[in-house]
């Protein structure tokens, strides 16, 4: 009797052991050629842990894969459709399609819809900034029609550079909303909090490096920086700061118990000088325990619902950011795990659980011929192939950045060749590149092999689909002139 019971306390303890920091969620971006399929992708989030996802738009297969998971998922409204969401009409029908209509059981489990995706970056130049508020009101209205609304929420994904403090006095508690759109934001705070909806936004410590070459770089990460001091509480991480900035612009104008969401937080492994798996391991490895921890921030302790960026490597992403944009994923483009990462926020070291039954493309390369005379329009030749397959692990900092010239070359048409899945005319660069079966790869620098995307699959079952039209109309034609 007495054994039983300490066998159940043990096999209860590991199990809390072997548990996913409480409802951490991640970001299951599209933005690539070749995509894995859905299904397996919803295989991946199960194996290691995730029960909420947060999504880049509603796509219908997407969706489809999520149904009957139990997921807890955002769905989003991509920019370039906000303005159509200003029509009320619009917005009742998008509801509809993408939210009601997977409302049953052994649907999806909607829980916020996402309006917009970081759209009053500055960058943007105010082209959001009409289109958003309107968006909103109207989204989250047809939900409370739909008498959705005590559990589906509108929210917006905010970049962090809706708010600041002065750089004069640039401490977490002197935060407040750009000027430029401190009417905009409040109007939304206060729609937010009416239907009890949260403030959600992303924090990147990794942009606060980027972006100034005097960023004190220990301040990124979480294991022991010189630390700022604001009313006598302690920030030793640009994260909490950063959070807390937020927090402090909300109470400004009164809504400083206003829940928030971190839509995204992450580390990319390429593209950049910080951007590599080192710094991603020793960011997430500081991050992840925290989470599970609940440590919270200062102004904000306890449990923050919070979305990792990114689940897999997108390679059609626009690298206007940076060329770091496609190198989020905390596994490859093909469902590998980058680094050791512990989810649970235990520090335990263990390796992700990688996608499964992946379809790779034959062991084939493309690489620079090395009989080639004409080497003229070698260049050429290499901007041509880079402009539409990605490159970014050539620049500087990145992990082909130590290639020869050749190298260069070989990585190039090598890119080009598997995204237009290895087609032996996409191999030709004018005589430059030849097919090998060897591999090419050096050092760090990892030639891939594409995966069979499922855009194909769903070609060839479309193709067979016509066939088995074509097959069943042949057996009706002979069966009439018998
Ligand atoms: C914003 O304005 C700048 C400067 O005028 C311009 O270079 C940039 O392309 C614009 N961006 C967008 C998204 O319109
Ligand atoms: C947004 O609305 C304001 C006021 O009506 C107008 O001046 C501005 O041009 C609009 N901006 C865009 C990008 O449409
Ligand atoms: C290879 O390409 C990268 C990126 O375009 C460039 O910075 C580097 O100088 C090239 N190396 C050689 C040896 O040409
Ligand atoms: C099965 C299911 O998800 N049902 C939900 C549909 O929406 C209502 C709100 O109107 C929820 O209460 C149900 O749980």
């Amino acid at each position: 009797m007495g054994l039983a019971k300490w066998v159940l306390v043990l096999f209860l303890v590991i199990c809390l052991l072997g548990r996913l920091a409480e409802g951490l969620g991640i970001n299951w971006g599209t933005m690539a050629t070749h995509k894995l399929p859905p299904k397996a992708v919803v295989q991946m989030l199960k194996d290691n842990g995730f029960q909420k996802v947060k999504l880049f738009d509603a796509d219908a297969s997407t969706m489809a894969a999520l149904a009957g998971s139990g997921f807890e998922v955002m769905v989003a409204i991509p920019n370039i459709q906000l303005v159509d969401m200003n029509s009320y009409g619009n917005a009742k029908d998008w509801v509809k399609k993408n939210v009601q209509n997977y409302n049953f059981t052994g649907g999806v489990n909607v829980k916020y819809v996402a309006v917009g995706n970081e759209p009053f970056l500055s960058s943007y130049n105010n082209t959001f900034n009409n289109v958003t508020f309107p968006a909103l009101q109207n989204i989250q209205n047809a939900l409370n029609a739909a008498g959705l609304g005590d559990s589906v929420k509108a929210t917006i994904p905010l970049n962090a550079d809706v708010y600041s403090s002065p750089s004069s006095n640039a401490v977490p508690s002197a935060g407040t909303f750009r000027t430029d759109i401190s009417g905009l934001m409040t109007e939304i705070v206060e729609f937010l909090a009416k239907n009890n909806a949260p403030f959600t936004v992303n924090i990147y410590p990794f942009l606060s490096l980027y972006g100034n070459k005097d960023f004190p770089v220990n301040y990124a990460f979480f294991d022991g920086a010189a630390p700022i001091i604001d009313n006598g509480i302690q920030y030793t991480n640009v994260f909490d700061a950063n959070f807390d900035t937020l927090v402090s612009a909300l109470k400004a104008i009164g809504y400083g118990n206003l829940p928030i969401i971190i839509g995204e937080v992450g580390w990319p492994t390429d593209g950049d000088i910080n951007a590599n798996v080192g710094n991603a391991y020793r960011f997430y490895n500081g991050l992840l325990p925290r989470l599970a921890a609940n440590v919270g921030t200062p102004l904000r302790p306890g449990y923050i619902e919070t979305y990792l960026f990114s689940l897999i490597d997108e390679d059609a992403k626009s690298i206007a950011p940076g060329s770091f944009e496609r190198h989020w994923g905390i596994f490859r483009f093909d469902g590998q795990p980058k680094f050791a990462m512990d989810l649970s926020g235990q520090q335990q070291n263990k390796l992700l659980v990688p996608a499964r039954d992946v379809e790779y493309l034959p062991q084939r390369w493309c690489m620079f011929n090395p009989n080639a005379r004409d080497l003229s329009k070698l260049g050429a030749n290499i901007d041509f192939a880079c402009t539409y397959a990605d490159c970014t692990s050539l620049e500087y900092g990145s992990s082909c950045n130590g290639l020869d010239a050749n190298g260069n070359a070989s990585y190039a048409f090598n890119m080009y060749f598997q995204v237009h899945n290895q087609d032996p005319v996409s191999c030709g660069f004018q005589g430059l590149a030849t097919v090998t079966t060897q591999i090419i790869s050096q050092g760090n620098c990892n030639f891939p092999i594409q995966i069979v995307s499922s855009a194909s699959e769903a070609l060839s079952c479309k193709s067979s689909l016509i066939f088995l039209q074509f097959a069943v109309l042949a057996v009706a034609a002979l069966l009439l002139y018998r």
